[in-house]
């Protein structure tokens, strides 16, 4: 080692440029917009003692959840086929920090919150908001807590029938000696957008009433689970299957035995995945996997529809996590780097560009916050029909948008941080690769704005007329304030714009709204999110920054769908035009 007087001046100037790490502090604590709308509305009890726990949260993510999360990255789970003696084994290995979050999972009832309801319509939101704080230290294992959630659902949503009792207890235990989490395993080679013509696996019937699974299941997330859900078709006594949806039934089975040898399952491979590295997502040949039929038959895909609601909104929690993560790391970063002599924070075009992050961030809180409000209100049989309608159609809605709001973010947030953003050791690059996988699975951006179709052609006008009613509720409460009349007067040409385009496409060809479906799902994100900035800026006790931010909101063209048509982008000739660019004449 060099002695201290032999380093040379210019050595041992450059050694004190070092850059300040960013960093976070008690998340709940420093989110403000988290905190105005806790206390906006709940209950005063609920609050009381909600912002108790939130607190001993935020400190134990600090002090003890974060260094586990990182310890996930750097220990990703390995797949061991064979013993050293040559039998097969198929054990995925997991680390223990990953372990010890299943634990922690537990022990914060991160799933068993929403099901106790001891705070009645309000749990589903307490349960939310615990699990965006930890969605961005949890070292993956949200995806997990997605599935359980979503198993939960399933299960709860057919009564807890007896047999699945045993089962019910395990997913929302608080005991990390009990807890259960599931898998959903819906993908198969053939498809994972088209269920319903994707899916091979077959089931047989077995004298005691359970079924053999016996097929090829392509994606498996959280392999290391408890439990799954999965799809298959019934075989009949000729070994026949119904094709399409209407063959597809819903089972449960247990991945593995009590001794921990898997179901008559094996696991061909590991996928080399761009992000979630800290969770093992497996290919599994079912090789006579024992299983529960729990459905009706035939009814396999709404009946796996109630997770797959869940598991949706629990992606729009990850995306607003990671969006509000992205943009506390950077707002640090800015306080602490110094650029052509002055810190970031004081150049006017690095925090403008943060701005528009934030205006993102919030938009999307208020959207994650309104639809885990109405999943309460719908879990303990306070809402009203209008807010099913609501719920049904903003989940796909949400799940799609921020999906997209969060890749932004994180992709711009990243460059914030100049070349250490892109630095694998800063942990950033795991943000977002973690976050663009948000788009992806869980339905992708098309197929969910085909499924906003599927929910307004089921309601026979009822959710469009649940969703314009609601906004202009929220209009009417907002022009109260008179700041707010610019972006109040937008949102209204918007929603004249998207009646028109309705009415317009309901005398053209379906194409038209297939074509349109992308676009119209994003006009109505904004024109609700828009609507929920504005409700919030207009409480009495609103900040001017969150008049701001609803008028920001606003600025921006808030019914795509409207300017698109307007430009010939639906009209018959558009397709062929797209396939022209696309594929050539
Ligand atoms: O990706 C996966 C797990 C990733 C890891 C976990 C991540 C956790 C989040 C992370 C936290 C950060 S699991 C795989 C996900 N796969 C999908 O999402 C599939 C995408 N494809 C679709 O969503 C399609 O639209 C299908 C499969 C639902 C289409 O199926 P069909 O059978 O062709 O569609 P149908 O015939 O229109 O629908 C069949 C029935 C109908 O009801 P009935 O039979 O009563 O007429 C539909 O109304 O299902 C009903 N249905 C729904 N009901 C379909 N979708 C829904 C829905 N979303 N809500 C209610
Ligand atoms: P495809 O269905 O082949 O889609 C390809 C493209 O075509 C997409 O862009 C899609 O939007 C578009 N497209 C398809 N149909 C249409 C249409 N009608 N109109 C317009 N566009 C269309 N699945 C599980 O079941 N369980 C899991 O645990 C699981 N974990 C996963 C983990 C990771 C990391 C990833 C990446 C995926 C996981 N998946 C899982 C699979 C995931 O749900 C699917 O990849 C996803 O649903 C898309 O299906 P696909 O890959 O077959 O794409």
């Amino acid at each position: 080692m060099l002695e201290d007087v032999e380093m040379p001046l210019a050595r041992r100037e450059m050694e004190t440029l070092f850059q300040e790490q960013p960093k976070t502090g008690n998340r709940y604590l420093e989110d403000t917009l988290l905190r105005s709308y806790l206390k906006t509305h709940l209950p005063p009890k609920v609050l009381e003692e909600v912002h108790q726990d939130l607190e001993r949260f935020g400190n134990r993510l600090q002090t003890e959840i974060q260094p586990l999360n990182w310890e996930c990255e750097l220990n990703p789970p390995v797949f061991q086929q064979y013993d050293a003696w040559g039998r097969r084994v198929d054990h995925i290995h997991t680390c223990s920090a990953w372990r010890r979050m299943k634990e922690i999972s537990a022990e914060e009832g991160l799933i068993a919150e929403a099901y106790e309801r001891r705070y009645s319509n309000w749990s589903r939101l307490y349960q939310a908001v615990k699990l965006y704080l930890f969605s961005g230290s949890s070292g993956g294992f949200n995806c997990p807590l997605a599935m359980t959630d979503g198993a939960a659902k399933v299960i709860e949503s057919l009564g807890i029938p007896g047999s699945l009792k045993n089962a019910f207890d395990h997913l929302t235990s608080r005991d990390p000696g009990k807890f259960w989490t599931s898998g959903q395993w819906m993908t198969e080679r053939r498809g994972g957008s088209d269920v319903a013509n994707g899916t091979e696996t077959v089931a047989r019937k077995q004298p005691d009433g359970t079924y053999r699974l016996y097929g090829f299941k392509w994606f498996t997330s959280a392999a290391d689970s408890d439990v799954t859900l999965t799809l298959a078709r019934i075989a009949d006594a000729e070994g026949q299957c119904t094709q399409g949806s209407r063959g597809l039934s819903l089972f449960f089975l247990r991945v593995r035995d009590e001794e921990g040898k898997l179901n008559n399952i094996e696991v061909q491979r590991l996928k080399n995945k761009l992000g979630t590295r800290q969770m093992a997502t497996a290919e599994l040949w079912l090789q006579g996997a024992r299983a529960e039929l729990i459905s009706a038959e035939g009814c396999g895909v709404s009946a796996i529809s109630n997770m797959l609601n869940i598991t949706r909104i629990h992606n729009i929690i990850g995306a607003v996590a990671s969006m509000r993560g992205m943009i506390s790391l950077s707002r640090d970063y800015a306080r602490k780097r110094v650029a052509f002599g002055k810190l970031l924070k004081d150049h006017p075009l690095h925090v403008q560009t943060i701005a528009r992050l934030e205006v993102q961030a919030r938009g999307a809180f208020l959207l994650m916050m309104e639809i885990v409000r109405l999943l309460g209100l719908a879990e303990t049989n306070l809402a009203s029909e209008q807010d099913r309608l609501l719920l049904r159609l903003l989940t796909p809605v949400a799940k799609l948008y921020t999906g997209k709001q969060a890749t932004a973010v994180a992709l711009e947030a990243m460059e914030s941080f100049g070349g250490q953003g892109y630095m694998e050791d800063t942990g950033l690059p795991v943000i977002l690769r973690d976050t663009l996988v948000l788009s992806i699975w869980e339905g992708t951006t098309n197929i969910l704005s085909l499924d906003v179709l599927r929910s307004l052609a089921k309601s026979q006008g009822q959710v469009m007329a649940a969703f314009l009613s609601t906004v202009q509720k929220k209009l009417e409460l907002a022009s109260s304030t008179e700041e707010l009349s610019p972006a109040v007067q937008r949102t209204r040409e918007a929603i004249r714009s998207l009646r028109q385009f309705m009415e317009a496409a309901g005398t053209e060809q379906a194409l038209t709204m297939e074509l349109a479906a992308r676009d119209f799902s994003y006009s109505l994100a904004r024109i609700y999110t828009g609507a929920l900035l504005m409700e919030h800026a207009a409480r009495p006790d609103a900040s001017p920054t969150d008049v701001c931010a609803a008028l920001r909101w606003c600025n921006q063209e808030l019914c795509p769908v409207a300017a698109e048509s307007a430009r010939g982008s639906y009209r018959g000739g558009a397709a062929l035009q797209d396939s022209a660019l696309v594929f050539g004449h």
